[in-house]
């Protein structure tokens, strides 16, 4: 059954429309989005659908279909957290706009569907509540554009359901160019689509580890970015050169200094690296996602022995000829890696060979294309 029959068996009736919001690899420029930095994401091909149906009471009814599982509010009530965390995405949007001042004056129904995997650092969430931001948008014809719908979405998981992510994962999903990676700077909001070199494929592999104190480890490593800014009297790291913070370190504390001098960095690698793909360089794109990782690894301090092990794994079959490293907020995870295509099989069966016997865990592979962003089906 596809969700529009999913939604009719539980609703009673066609749902008026359907959204369609994708998960998001990056390419480089981790944690720099919260720094007002630069990143370089694409969308994937997995995604959330929303389906909706307009009401005439206040009632919110949402039907999960990959928990079979209902959630119901009252727009006219507070709005709460609720036990199932599936359903706090959700709310917190719903909530997110009446915070916003808008004034959802009827309830509606939803059917939810999708195949982003979870935990997996692909921003299942964030395809979730940009596909619920727009299906919002769209039913009660607001004036907003897609750069709304991701801070709409940003600040639901902000303020709602308690993560202090940066706007990357949204806007990625709401504002991503088919075949295209997306330089964003994080602080105009301004995108760049990049096209990718046609005989480079997009692999993701996930790692398997079990992603332990993720939000918790990603909240601190936020904290420590602002205690550099403050310590320099900036805004955001985004403002700090690398010879003014060498310049300019002392007294600051060591971690925080570790972690601001990987953000720095990182920030100059992802222009250098949208640069190098807009010239089909890929022997520098290569090394700067090399730096990228290593910088993840020893200074931020966000991956893992077996998401090392994964990289290092890629990087023997790839060598110059592409680039790999982990994605996503870290501690488990995938890992990206943009290679010829000739090079996918050499890859998928040097994996097989070796990630389990060195981990004991099992790598899942998937190669992916790059899509738009959000849109009404
Ligand atoms: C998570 C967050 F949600 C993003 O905002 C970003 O910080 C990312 O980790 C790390 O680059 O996906």
């Amino acid at each position: 059954m596809n969700l529009k029959e999913i939604f009719a068996k539980q609703f009673f009736r066609q749902p008026e429309f359907v959204v369609r919001a994708h998960g998001r690899v990056n390419l480089i420029g981790e944690h720099t989005d919260y720094n007002d930095g630069f990143v370089l994401p694409c969308a994937i091909d997995f995604y959330t659908d929303v389906a909706l149906h307009r009401t005439d009471n206040t009632q919110v009814s949402v039907y999960a279909v990959d928990y079979d599982a209902f959630d119901e509010f009252d727009l006219r009530e507070t709005i709460s957290q609720s036990e199932k965390q599936w359903a706090n995405y959700v709310r917190g949007v719903v909530w997110a706009f009446q915070h916003k001042g808008f004034d959802l004056k009827h309830g509606f129904q939803l059917a939810i569907h999708g195949n982003v995997p979870q935990g997996a650092g692909l921003s299942s969430s964030a395809a979730l509540e940009v596909a619920i931001g727009k299906a919002i948008a769209q039913a009660f014809d607001l004036p907003i554009n897609h750069a709304d719908v991701a801070q709409i979405g940003q600040f639901a998981e902000n303020e709602f359901v308690g993560c202090k992510c940066g706007i990357m994962d949204q806007l990625t999903s709401a504002c991503g160019e088919t075949d295209c990676a997306v330089l964003i700077d994080c602080r105009s909001l301004e995108t760049q689509a990049i096209e990718l070199p046609k005989n480079l494929s997009v692999m993701i592999v996930h790692s398997h580890v079990q992603r332990g104190l993720v939000g918790s480890e990603y909240n601190t490593r936020r904290q420590q970015c602002e205690m550099a800014a403050k310590h320099f009297g900036v805004e955001a790291l985004r403002d700090v050169s690398l010879a003014e913070f060498d310049a300019g370190k002392a007294g600051l504390d060591a971690v925080a200094a570790k972690r601001a001098r990987y953000i720095i960095q990182e920030n100059q690698r992802t222009l250098d690296a949208a640069h190098a793909l807009k010239n089909n360089d890929i022997k520098t794109l290569s090394r700067l996602m090399a730096e990228s990782h290593i910088g993840m690894r020893d200074e931020f301090e966000i991956t893992h022995p077996a998401v090392d092990v994964l990289v290092d794994l890629i990087g023997e079959i790839i060598g110059e000829r592409g680039g790999v490293r982990m994605t996503g907020g870290g501690f488990g995870g995938c890992v990206v890696a943009l290679l010829p295509h000739d090079l996918v099989d050499d890859v998928k069966a040097h994996l097989a060979q070796h990630y389990h016997a060195k981990t004991g865990l099992q790598e899942e592979v998937f190669v992916c294309t790059a899509h738009s962003g959000v849109a009404v089906l």
